[in-house]
């Protein structure tokens, strides 16, 4: 679990941790925090950002101004696809995180970022987590996916095996590339939430790009404070879907006890690169 993560709900919060989002409490400068914000991005992502996520946007409206009524989003999400966005204070033990998934339910924080914190903080506001994960959640399989990922997510606590489950999660749902068109797209919510990592995970020459493998992704440390060392890249969300249901993660779970840990610049005589990265960034940000 999150190290500023609270063991009970706070107060005002359900037992299941929601609360109301309040919608009307946002002032005009949280508003316009959004808008600032979601233009930078709606400049930056068309032929950057998968498909699916650049319809997602569409089907919900996102572009509407103002940070979404969640009231008014759940009407679109829950015709395609049956999802909901649910408000919660901010991070909640795995468990509770868990259980909405597989429900259906995104979990959203209800408040936004400073004017200060535009390009970087660590908790997930109302940003990242609507215009990151919520136009994803639109698109039938991803959705199918991260339903899938909840239930395994409530059996993996069975196993002491969240560590390696949980770097799933952050490989594809916040930082995925998928090939498309012959070339390759963003659609990890953390990369098209953020307009520095947006561009860097494209075009930098400095990280790894590696194809996809379930197994090798769960081997893989991630770093929480920086742009990653290492991107891993999907051939598709169907195909993604597929392997994450076939997969029996008991044994998985057996094999990758026995394996080192990776870190996150380490590559594999097995691996698939698709770009081998110089690493230069990240070891000038080393102090180098
Ligand atoms: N809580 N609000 C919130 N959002 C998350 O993304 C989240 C969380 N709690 C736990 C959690 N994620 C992790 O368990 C997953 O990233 C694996
Ligand atoms: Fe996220």
């Amino acid at each position: 679990m999150a190290d500023h993560v609270l063991d009970r709900p706070p107060e005002g919060a359900a037992a299941d941790w929601t609360i109301a989002q309040d919608w009307s409490a946002y002032s005009a400068a949280d508003h316009e925090t959004w808008d600032i914000l979601f233009a930078r991005q709606q400049q930056q992502l068309p032929g950057r950002a998968a498909k699916a996520f650049l319809r997602g946007l569409e089907v919900l409206r996102l572009s509407k101004p103002g940070i979404p009524d969640f009231a008014e989003l759940n009407d679109r999400l829950h015709a395609a696809t049956g999802w909901q966005v649910v408000a919660v204070p901010g991070l909640v033990p795995d468990e509770v995180f868990f259980d909405h998934l597989a429900h259906r339910r995104f979990v959203a924080g209800n408040f936004i970022r400073r004017r200060d914190q535009l390009d970087y903080l660590q908790e997930p506001d109302v940003f990242h987590d609507v215009f990151g994960h919520v136009p994803m959640l639109a698109d039938p399989v991803f959705a199918d996916y991260m339903q899938a990922y909840g239930e395994g997510g409530l059996r993996s606590l069975g196993f002491g095996a969240l560590d390696k489950l949980a770097r799933l999660y952050w490989y594809t749902v916040e930082f995925g590339l998928v090939r498309e068109e012959g070339g390759i797209r963003l659609f990890g919510s953390g990369i098209v939430s953020s307009h520095g990592e947006s561009r860097f995970a494209l075009d930098d020459p400095s990280p790894h790009r590696v194809a996809f493998d379930l197994e090798r992704v769960m081997r893989t440390r991630y770093r929480i404070d920086d742009y990653q060392q290492v991107y891993f890249v999907i051939d598709s969300f169907e195909d993604l879907l597929r392997q994450t249901i076939e997969t029996d993660f008991a044994p998985l779970y057996g094999r990758l006890a026995a394996l080192p840990d990776l870190g996150p610049a380490d590559l594999l005589p097995g691996d698939v690169l698709i770009t081998r990265g110089t690493q230069t960034y990240a070891s000038e940000r080393a102090g180098g």
